[in-house]
């Protein structure tokens, strides 16, 4: 076996990639992957946490999750910085995740280390916006303490209820930085048709990349358009006042091969998810933050706070032909907690008047599989008296459907990026208060998850430390589950796989 890496949806016979992984990692960054999160357990075992640690660890686990880095030299030097950072005489600790041979306990150390990849990319993004917790880096280093050397499944269990309370503490933070940053989301038409002159496809979840993009593009006779999960930026007041901010093509990234070759124009990847890259774009695809691929122009982090520089890509851009187009439509967006918030009272009275009569969050991620499809299904079965709620590139799967509206409120409710899934949390808890029930449970309300990476696993820990029950996951439930582990959140939190769409549809109308 030359790896061994079961963090996705996607993994290898929904049991683990041994030879390489399904996304295109080689074996030798796997494994330097894992070294790097042996390197963190070390370094959480011998040093308190403190701003710059924790910010350090933070990005490290981020560069780990799925689709954000394919560069083992990226990996390798944040290997030796953690090697420094733990000084001489290292605790003991086998690499990798067979290295631990009890099943129960591998899946719930590996259910919390994802928990904290996911924890750890939404605490980067409100990192780069300035905002830090001391508590989410404290929880980071026992979280990952605890990983490395627990053996005790009910301890790891507590963990993981923990780690679960932190995501929604680092959801929150990130909803903070980025409303204060860039103000409410409001309600957005966005073009998916293009212009005529040349444009940058911007993609990923950093938005501070793409405010420092827009402003060094302003007046460069260029467009900049969006991609998969950086659509929702369109909604920000912000980004609203740029012009140039034309409009989002393509949608979720595992289409990007067809869409990147027709944009024409350099693209910027400031995050997961980037796939393997194709010669159609290879010499005009960079990438920046926490993602990279080998052989791909990296865009240099901001030095003392000085904006990061964009001018090679803007100059690159001049050169090229304008996007081809693949559709002309709009997508409505902005619907984070906010604006819908200012919408309760007409909500409210359209679930009492029986105009509404259940609400389905199928937030989450998109992904290759046919199986997906799935979700297209049940959005398109859910009878028109439903509205969806979503947040995360899974909206993909259904938000170019014409599925209608209620009494002017659209029937798909998009909140957002994957970490505002946070927003879809707080209106279903503001919802609850005011039609004064005692338990969120009793809303008329489902979910219906999709996961693909970490950032998922996060939210979805976030929800069952809020409270929520009986959420369906798909397509596949995670591999790194055991039926021992996967029986403990069946029971004591009702999480289930999902069956077809109309079984699906038909349970969740009967409150099941
Ligand atoms: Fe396989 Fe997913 Fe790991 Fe990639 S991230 S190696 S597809 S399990
Ligand atoms: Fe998508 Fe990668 Fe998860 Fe942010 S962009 S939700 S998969």
């Amino acid at each position: 076996m030359g790896m061994f890496c079961f963090q996705c949806q996607e993994t290898a016979k929904n049991t683990g990639c041994t030879l390489m992984g399904v996304c295109g990692k080689k074996a030798e960054t796997a494994n330097r992957m894992d070294e790097l999160i042996r390197e963190l357990k070390r370094l959480a075992l011998t040093r308190k946490p403190d701003r710059e640690l924790g910010l350090f660890t933070a990005q490290s686990l981020f560069l780990t999750i799925t689709n954000a880095n394919f560069d083992s030299e990226r990996i390798r030097k944040q290997i030796d910085r953690a090697k420094e950072l733990v000084g001489p005489n290292p605790p003991e600790i086998p690499v990798g995740v067979l290295a631990c041979e009890n099943e129960d306990v591998r899946s719930l150390r590996e259910l919390l280390t994802y928990g904290l990849k996911g924890i750890a990319a939404y605490t980067d993004h409100a990192a780069m916006l300035g905002k830090e917790n001391d508590e989410i880096y404290a929880f980071l280093f026992k979280g990952l303490a605890g990983a490395a050397k627990e053996t005790d499944p009910d301890t790891l269990t507590t963990l993981v209820l923990e780690c679960g309370e932190i995501a929604v503490k680092a959801m929150e933070l990130l909803d903070r930085a980025n409303t204060e940053t860039y103000g409410h989301p409001q309600m957005t038409k966005v073009r998916t048709g293009v212009g005529k002159r040349p444009g940058i496809l911007i993609s990923g979840h950093d938005l501070r990349d793409l405010q420092e993009l827009l402003e060094q593009s302003a007046d460069a006779g260029i467009d900049i358009y969006t991609h998969s999960e950086m659509l929702p930026a369109h909604s920000y007041p912000a980004f609203r006042k740029y012009p140039h901010l034309y409009g989002n093509y393509g949608g979720a990234w595992h289409r990007q091969n067809q869409e990147f070759a027709s944009f024409r124009g350099p693209i910027l990847m400031t995050t997961n998810c980037i796939t393997p890259v194709q010669e159609s774009y290879r010499d005009r695809i960079f990438t920046t933050g926490m993602a990279g691929y080998p052989g791909v122009p990296h865009i240099p982090d901001r030095v003392n706070g000085k904006p990061k520089d964009f001018s090679a890509i803007i100059e690159l851009a001049r050169r090229c032909p304008p996007p081809e187009p693949l559709e002309d439509g709009e997508l409505i967006g902005g619907f984070a907690r906010n604006q819908v918030l200012s919408l309760a009272d007409a909500i409210v009275k359209a679930v009492k008047s029986g105009a509404i009569r259940r609400f389905v969050v199928m937030a989450g991620c998109d992904g290759r599989q046919k199986s997906r499809e799935y979700f297209t299904e049940v959005a398109q079965t859910l009878p028109p008296d439903t509205v969806i709620l979503t947040a995360g590139c899974a909206k993909y799967r259904y938000n170019k459907l014409a599925l209608g509206e209620i009494g002017g409120i659209p029937r798909v409710l998009d909140a957002g990026q994957c970490n505002d899934s946070y927003s879809l949390a707080v209106i279903a808890l503001k919802l609850k208060e005011a039609f004064g029930l005692k338990d969120v449970n009793e809303l008329p309300l489902s979910f219906d998850i999709a996961w693909y990476e970490q950032k998922a696993v996060a939210v979805l820990l976030a929800l069952l430390a809020l409270g929520f029950k009986g959420i369906r996951l798909g397509p596949t439930l995670p591999a790194f589950l055991s039926p021992g582990v996967a029986k403990v959140l069946t029971e004591k939190f009702g999480i289930r796989g999902i069956a077809d769409a109309p079984t699906d549809v038909d349970a969740m109308m009967n409150g099941n």
